[in-house]
Formats: C-alpha cells, sequence, structure tokens
C-alpha cells in the first residue's frame, strides 16, 4: 500500500460537512461509501487504538441497511454519531439533518 499523508480532522469541533469531507479520502476505491477496511484506515490516521476493532463497530453502528457499507446522509450521520460517543469527536451540532 502506498503511503499516503491525509488530511487531519479539523482541531477543536467539527461540523458533519468537515466530518463527511474529512471521511471521503479514505474512499479509496471512490465508490462513495465507505467499507470497513477504509473507516480502519480513517480511524488508523487519528491515531486510534484498537482501529480494525472500532471499524467494524462503527459500521455495525452506522450501517442502517446492513449492506456492509457507510453511505448516504443516514448513515454517515450515525456514523458521526458513533465517533462522537465513542472516539471523542467533538461535534458542533446534533440537529444535523
Ligand atoms: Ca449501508
Amino acid at each position: 500500500m502506498a503511503f499516503v499523508r491525509y488530511r487531519a480532522l479539523p482541531q477543536g469541533e467539527v461540523t458533519v460537512e468537515e466530518f463527511r469531507a474529512w471521511l471521503a479520502q479514505f474512499d479509496t476505491n471512490r465508490d462513495g461509501r465507505i467499507s470497513k477496511e477504509e473507516l480502519q484506515n480513517a480511524l488508523r490516521s487519528l491515531d486510534v487504538w484498537f482501529a480494525w476493532w472500532k471499524a467494524r463497530r462503527g459500521v455495525r453502528a452506522a450501517d442502517a441497511n446492513r449492506d456492509g457499507r457507510v453511505d448516504g446522509d443516514d448513515e454517515v450521520g450515525r456514523l458521526f454519531a458513533y465517533a462522537q460517543r465513542n472516539l471523542h469527536v467533538k461535534i458542533t451540532q446534533l440537529g444535523y439533518y
């Protein structure tokens, strides 16, 4: 795998738009969905411990239609909420849709 330097999440509070833009860079196959492996890379870039395990839990928490991918406003919103609860990502507002 190529060594890629990812853009970091903004410091402090993050809006859902910033979160989505940050997440999009990990969509390496550009299908507009975030797989467990892609989320794992995202978490690794945050120096999150147990990234593979949290990626699996995060996709499970967010994947409303159970297709194994995080896609669409609803699922990204759910992943955002998961990140807030479990990854200590600060969210500016909760009424995001
Ligand atoms: Ca899905």
